[in-house]
């Protein structure tokens, strides 16, 4: 027998996505991280369930109270998903477009949504909303807190997939300063505790032909919104 076949190669180890490869993280606040490549093991059943979920609920571009068409193309999965229009930005338990529920999260979103809130010191994490994002070229998120959610002891787990973006990363007031921090395809920011309603956004997305993806950034937002 050779010697390869008696103990797992490193391949072998990554290529099963339970085993979560240690990813290199980086701090961007208190209760922030950069998880790198966290999601790459995971892609080969994160994009089949994506697709999914989109059959049952595409992209759409919804308007903001202040009757703004947003940019970003929104979807969402889970028991909630975030919705905006004229009334306001809230969570429903349909979909507005069809009244149907929102398609249920699928397990290997929430696996992974739980292996990144674990890794970045967050156990028990227990999503039940997704909020899925498409970003065309110069599609952006103004900067914005996270606070439609009915309690900020939970998380954000948020996916990075795709053409790479310019994350901002503010204080507590909108007028503080922002980092600037790039995301690339398989990173995942995990924040919570202090930094929970820190203002955050995206720059307008640069042009690019993604090899996986082609000219689009997805972003997934795992949170506990009810
Ligand atoms: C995005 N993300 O990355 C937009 N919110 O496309 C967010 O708005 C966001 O990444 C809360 C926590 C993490 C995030
Ligand atoms: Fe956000």
């Amino acid at each position: 027998m050779r010697s390869d076949q008696l103990k797992p190669t490193t391949l072998d180890l990554f290529a099963d996505a339970e085993v979560q490869q240690p990813a290199t993280s980086q701090q961007i606040g208190e209760q922030s991280l950069v998880l790198r490549g966290f999601a790459l093991p995971w892609l080969e059943r994160l994009l089949p369930a994506l697709d999914e979920v989109l059959l049952a609920a595409p992209f759409r571009q919804m308007i903001t109270p202040g009757g703004f068409t947003m940019s970003v193309g929104l979807s969402s999965c889970g028991t909630l998903g975030w919705t905006t229009d004229r009334t306001g930005y809230r969570y429903t338990h349909t979909d507005p477009q069809t009244a149907q529920p929102w398609p249920d999260m699928p397990t290997v979103f929430l696996e992974l949504a739980q292996a990144a809130a674990l890794a970045a010191g967050f156990g028990d994490f227990m999503p039940d909303s997704c909020l899925i994002n498409r970003y065309v070229p110069g599609a952006k998120m103004s900067l914005h807190q996270d606070k439609n959610e009915r309690d900020y002891s939970a998380p954000i787990v948020s996916v990075s997939l795709g053409l790479p973006a310019i994350f901002l990363f503010g204080g507590h007031a909108r007028s503080d300063k922002s980092q600037r921090v790039p995301l690339f395809h398989g990173d995942i920011v995990v924040w919570g505790g202090v930094d929970r309603l820190r203002y955050h956004g995206i720059l307008p997305l640069k042009d690019g032909q993604h090899s996986r993806l082609g000219a689009q950034r997805i972003n997934f937002t795992f949170r506990t919104a009810g």
